[in-house]
């Protein structure tokens, strides 16, 4: 059936020889990838030259059929070694042209990225929880969103005192809010760690609905300390206000590396009886009176007492059988007074310029 004009040779040696031929000739010639992809799939794709020339094994006499196959396939295999030859070639000519590129000079110094610092909140945060876990407490974390209940009525402040002034709110739905102190954990922890003497600070971001300035912020950084023990009528050693100020005066050297003055008020609180203010002498005027201070030389930074009777009922603890002392810090004007930063607005606004005289405290 198909032998060729000039002898026994088949015809269709020949029409295979002229195919890989001039597939030998396009693949020599495609100067890119997609060139060469486009001759893979014409030669050796579903309906490609190469494969047609598979499937026409049937039609071919029985004696011929083994020739034709293993003709067909060596030309298959040609194909594909010179596509892959090519594709290798062309890849490292384009290797070679990035190279001889003088306008790249693998002599220059690359560029350097810029590092990341740790907020000083967190660096102050971090060695507060450090100072208060060697004293056996432990560090909890609550929710920003609270309820009415934890943030007031627990703490001794039904919705009709005029306390609740004090801490003006950022109300959300169903008796929800942002909490306005930390001292919203403390009943909580009460019930979770009551039973047994315990100690526990739970650091944290506040919400106020006030304005701001230079000492003022939306938004800042309490961290809470609350300590209760068994009563001396409960065979107990109590609590006593000399304890709580042993703990914070331990707490302000070890922030600021040296003995820091300190001042004791009165203050008021309904969920510490008695309750004090601590302040410290301002440290970004030395006392001499500043815009952070307003002018006073003394900054309001940890108010406590011990904690009333009727927040250890809502804890679930008897107060005839336990006693505590809690104080609230306020964290982010101690960072301020621990890097003299003299506006509060600084520390959330985002720019990361404010970071960059951390970046060694990583
Ligand atoms: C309270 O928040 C009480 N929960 C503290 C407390 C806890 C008292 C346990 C007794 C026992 P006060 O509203 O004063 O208290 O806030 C505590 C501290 O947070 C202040 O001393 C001050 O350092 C800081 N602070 C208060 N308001 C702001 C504000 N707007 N911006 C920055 N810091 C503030």
């Amino acid at each position: 059936m198909s032998t060729s004009a000039e002898g026994n040779a088949p015809a269709w040696q020949a029409e295979i020889a002229a195919l890989q031929a001039t597939l030998a000739a396009a693949i020599a010639a495609a100067d890119d990838a997609a060139a060469l992809r486009q001759i893979e799939v014409d030669a050796l794709g579903k309906k490609g030259s190469v494969t047609a020339l598979m499937k026409r094994v049937g039609a071919l006499p029985p004696d011929e059929r083994r020739a034709y196959g293993a003709a067909a396939g060596q030309a298959r295999g040609a194909v594909s070694a010179a596509l892959a030859a090519r594709s290798d070639a062309l890849a490292q000519a384009r290797l070679q042209a990035e190279l001889d590129d003088r306008s790249f000079d693998e002599t220059l110094v690359g560029s350097s990225t810029r590092r990341g610092a740790v907020h000083p909140l967190s660096l102050v945060r971090r060695d507060i929880e450090d100072v208060f876990s060697s004293m056996g407490f432990h560090v909890l974390d609550y929710p920003e969103v609270d309820s009415e209940f934890s943030n007031f009525e627990a703490l001794n402040i039904p919705s009709w005192h005029p306390a609740r002034d004090m801490q003006d709110t950022f109300w959300l739905d169903a008796g929800h809010l942002l909490r306005t102190h930390t001292s919203a954990g403390q009943v909580r922890t009460m019930h979770r760690l009551g039973g047994e003497p315990f100690r526990a600070i739970f650091p944290g971001r506040v919400f106020r609905y006030e304005s701001t300035d230079a000492s003022h912020e939306h938004t800042f950084h309490q961290v809470e300390g609350l300590m209760i023990d068994r009563a001396p009528a409960a065979g107990g050693p109590g609590v006593s206000v000399g304890h709580l100020l042993d703990a914070m005066r331990t707490l302000l050297s070890a922030i600021f590396g040296e003995a820091v003055q300190v001042r004791l008020r009165p203050g008021y609180f309904p969920f510490v009886e008695p309750g004090f203010e601590l302040d410290i002498a301002c440290r970004n005027c030395g006392g001499a009176g500043c815009s952070v201070c307003k002018q006073s030389g003394w900054l309001e930074l940890l108010p406590c007492g011990l904690v009333h009777p009727n927040v250890l009922r809502m804890g679930g603890l008897d107060p005839d059988q336990w006693q505590g002392w809690a104080f609230g810090l306020g964290l982010s004007r101690l960072v301020m007074m621990r890097y003299g930063i003299g506006d509060i607005r600084l520390m959330l606004s985002g720019d990361a310029r404010f970071c960059e005289p951390f970046v060694a405290g990583c």
